[in-house]
């Protein structure tokens, strides 16, 4: 979030990330942060997002979009181990024309479990 940024114009994880609005963390770093999503698609569906507030993964320095997806395997790999997951959807809306409907990045890490998506 930039410094003086108008209230009005800060996005609902902006707004999370500053302590104005409630959410489950599951990882809390100096440049990212995993919460549950609060519409999960599954159980234990996370969200990962950059501390800084920009729309699009192309913003990313390339070390911050290492470190977010590094975050994200994390957070799957810590899904499987305590939910019994089988494997994960990792999945970006890049933009509005992609259906991103909070424009500020995230990675939806969606944990799969026997039989809820395909044949397992
Ligand atoms: O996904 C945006 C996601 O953000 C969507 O799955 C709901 C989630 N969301 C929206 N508001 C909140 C709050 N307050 N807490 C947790 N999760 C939230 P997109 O890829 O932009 O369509």
């Amino acid at each position: 979030m930039d410094a003086g940024e108008p209230r009005s114009l800060l996005t609902v994880f902006a707004r999370i990330l500053a302590g104005e609005l409630p959410a489950s963390f599951v990882w809390q770093d100096d440049r990212c942060a995993a919460f549950l999503d609060i519409n999960p698609v599954s159980r234990g569906h996370a969200l990962v997002i950059p501390k800084r507030s920009v729309q699009h993964l192309s913003e990313l320095t390339t070390e911050e979009l290492a470190h977010l997806w590094q975050v994200a395997r994390e957070i799957g790999s810590a899904q499987q181990a305590g939910l019994g997951s089988l494997g994960q959807h990792f999945l970006v809306n890049d933009g509005r024309a992609a259906s991103q409907s909070v424009p500020h990045v995230h990675i939806h890490v969606i944990p799969r479990y026997r039989g809820d998506w395909v044949k397992t």
